[in-house]
């Protein structure tokens, strides 16, 4: 844990007791301040308290008297599409709301470092697609190469929930626009973006609110080095802000559109070929076709990203491709799950909306497709030009024959359960065949999340093969 600096001996309220808010709040107490704790649900509230945090009822009128602080859970909308009403009586007394993000860089530095003979540094990584992904495999290729590494933030870990820093350690963060947006210290040394589409719009009062919120991350700390990915406009306007001209090599631009040239420091990658130019000189190269755990042109773009981040913490190309050679992937995200017979298992389940599916059907051919669930808004239209290389289609969801039929040209079959689609994928399915899980729908239908519906997949192909 990251004790917190600068509340000792202060009452500070924590709005949120999830993993954020539970770590927020030990570290508070671990700083020698007061954490007021408190959850609007009453089961979070019983499992602070079981941890030993003693609640403060935020409803009540003189809740926030004598306050120095709220600190908020990335997960609790507090402007858009409402402002929170806690959030907005801490406004209105004027103390100042922060989040765990602000609080973790607040405390990160100590004495102790002055004795180090590297102080340890961050890397944080933003973007809307592929952010865990580019974080865990830098986090990989760092621990490969040997050097002290933790990894936390939006990928599951609480950030004060990570062991203080020791000589020379690089803490790699998956940072949301949820955490960048509110956090009011945010200063990596070296910061990651992946790219932008839209995404929680409604959070963010429209997509120029969302990419502002991802842009704190380079606006507010000033990072030493900042890797951006440069194939959608904002990425190119971030970068062509924070440079002081092409050549400027604290900005390290990263496309898988097209070849990047010129004088700057570039890292593009085409037809699986990982590309990195200084001064107009190819000074490393890795065939990323042969990397198993990083297939299609989205995992090209985060190894891009990661390895121009590892560049500027001091590895060598080739160090970089041996990590990347064994970097075994995140769950639920073109994970593989098994070879047999020729046939491959990929789970995507976190392909929860038609944009992930279709990058998933480009990573692939001969798919046999286990796809449905709840369907978003925009019907499935957009997977067509990932639809050629579909085999056939096995549908799942409460509403399967209604998924089926919206899939157009396709050869379906409405399965319903995963179990029915897995055994009938796996009976057709013949050598060079790729059975794919990337449902292009939300879960809730039939599970809680789309981690258990990934689970119910890998566990019925590996019951399957006897594995
Ligand atoms: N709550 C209130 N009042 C409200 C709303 C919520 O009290 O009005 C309470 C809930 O009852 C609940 C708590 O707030 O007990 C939940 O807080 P949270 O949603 O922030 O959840 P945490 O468990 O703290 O997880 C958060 C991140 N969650 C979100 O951003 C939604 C986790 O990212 C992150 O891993 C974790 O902190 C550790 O840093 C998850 C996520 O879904 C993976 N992220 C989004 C995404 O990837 O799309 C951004």
């Amino acid at each position: 844990m990251i004790p917190v600096r600068g509340y000792e001996g202060e009452r500070v309220a924590v709005l949120g007791l999830g993993r954020s808010g539970l770590a927020t709040a030990h570290a508070l107490a671990a700083g020698g301040a007061t954490p007021l704790c408190w959850d609007d649900g009453a089961e979070a509230r019983a499992r602070a308290e079981a941890a030993g945090l003693t609640l403060h009822d935020l409803t009540r009128r003189e809740a926030f008297d004598g306050v120095a602080a709220l600190i908020t859970s990335p997960g609790i909308p507090h402007l858009y599409p409402e402002p929170n009403r806690h959030i907005l009586r801490a406004l209105h007394a004027g103390i100042p709301v922060d989040n765990d993000i602000g609080l973790f860089f607040r405390s990160l530095g100590s004495g102790e470092w002055d004795e180090m003979d590297q102080p340890p540094r961050v890397i944080a990584v933003t973007g809307s697609n592929g952010k865990s992904t580019t974080a865990a495999l830098i986090h990989h290729v760092l621990e490969a190469a040997g050097r002290p590494t933790q990894l936390a933030g939006n990928i599951g870990r609480g950030v004060l929930d990570l062991d203080p820093p020791r000589d020379g350690e690089l803490i790699v963060l998956e940072l949301s626009s949820y955490q960048t947006e509110l956090a009011r210290a945010l200063t990596p040394d070296v910061a990651v973006f992946t790219n932008l589409t839209p995404d929680h719009l409604d959070r963010h009062g429209g997509l120029g609110g969302y990419f502002a919120a991802k842009r704190r991350l380079f606006a507010e700390g000033g990072p030493d080095r900042a890797v951006i990915g440069v194939d959608e406009p904002e990425g190119l306007f971030l970068a062509g802000q924070l440079a002081m001209g092409p050549g400027d090599d604290r900005v390290i631009r990263v496309s898988v559109n097209e070849k990047l040239t010129g004088p700057g420091w570039l890292v593009h990658a085409r037809k699986g070929f990982l590309s990195e130019t200084r001064k107009g000189k190819q000074v490393g190269a890795i065939d990323l076709r042969a990397v198993p755990a990083l297939p299609g042109t989205h995992n090209h773009q985060n190894a891009c990203a990661a390895y121009a981040a590892c560049r500027t913490l001091g590895l060598s190309p080739k160090v970089v491709e041996q990590g990347f050679a064994s970097f075994a992937g995140l769950p639920h995200r073109s994970q593989i799950v098994a070879e047999a017979n020729g046939v491959r298992y990929v789970n995507d389940s976190k392909a929860t909306n038609v944009d992930a599916a279709l990058k998933a059907l480009m990573a692939f051919d001969n798919i046999r497709w286990i796809v449905g669930g709840l369907q978003k808004e925009g019907g499935l239209a957009a997977l067509a030009p990932g639809l050629a290389n579909v085999t056939k289609a096995y549908v799942i969801g409460r509403e399967a024959e209604a998924f089926a039929r919206d899939l157009g040209d396709v050869e379906a079959e409405v399965c319903t359960e995963m179990q029915v689609a897995v055994a009938a994928a796996m009976s057709e399915a013949a050598p060079g065949d790729t059975v794919l899980l990337a449902p292009a729908a939300a879960s809730f239908d039939q599970y809680d999340n789309f981690e258990q519906r990934g689970d119910d997949f890998v566990a019925r192909v590996r019951a399957a093969l006897g594995a």
